[in-house]
């Protein structure tokens, strides 16, 4: 079961899911029923009973060529649209998100004009945790919380090892590398969004948990509030 989108990348990519499963129970019907058919068509009747011995078949084996790439090619032109729709990593010839040199000025300029943003929060990953140092200064170790409805920007880097950011509702995964910055965009409704590291990064890789907690502005103004009095 996927998890229901809540902004548009979210809806793009579940979007493109749905086609992939439509052609993988294609094809799973197809070689199925097939298999059931031969089986039962085919099946040894008595003892003496030998099947037509056929080498080479050049129609056949033109056929198993062709079609999977046909079907390759199609779903890459399906992956393809979908990557230009998302909102996040800009054009499949433009892409944002990917990852830049922390220090690169370009880089840096390119990202903050992309996009018009509310906050922008610098996250830090590490074995096994994600801290969230926020405008105001304060750094939480816990779930991310943020203002609904207005544009977040994550700016993220790996203090360790690889990591990756993924929270299936908000959007793609982003990969969190050591010496390069990712960024991620998301605007949201309230709710608690769930996501956890997506790259296995050590022992504890299950525990890194990336909760993303979307509340009203003024409970938002109100947690930061008590986070600056910490
Ligand atoms: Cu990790």
């Amino acid at each position: 079961m996927l998890v229901p989108p809540v902004s548009q990348d979210a809806q793009v990519i579940n979007n493109l899911y749905v086609v992939l499963y439509i052609f993988s129970a294609l094809v799973f019907l197809l070689v199925e029923g097939l298999l059931v058919v031969s089986v039962v068509k085919f099946r040894r009747r008595s003892a003496n009973d030998a099947p037509i011995q056929i080498h080479g078949h050049t129609g056949l084996e033109t056929m198993w060529t062709i079609l999977p790439m046909v079907l390759v090619a199609v779903i890459f032109l399906f992956s393809v649209n979908a990557m230009n729709q998302l909102q996040a990593t800009g054009t499949f010839n433009d892409p944002l998100n990917h990852v830049h040199g922390i220090n690169d000025q370009v880089a840096i300029k390119r990202v903050s004009e992309a996009k018009k943003v509310d906050i922008v929060i610098n996250v830090t990953a590490r074995q096994w945790m994600w801290q969230y140092k926020y405008a105001d200064g304060f750094v939480v170790n816990q779930d991310l919380v943020v203002p609904e409805n207005k544009t977040i920007r994550l700016d993220i880097v790996s203090a360790d090892v690889i990591h990756a950011w993924w929270i299936p509702a908000l959007g793609g995964m982003i990969y969190v590398n050591p010496g390069e910055m990712s960024h991620v965009w998301f605007n949201a409704p309230g709710g608690t969004y769930y996501g956890q590291c997506n790259v296995f990064c050590g022992l504890a890789h299950s525990q890194m948990l990336s909760n993303v907690k979307v509340v009203p502005q003024a409970e938002y103004d109100a947690w930061v509030a008590e986070q600056k009095t910490k």
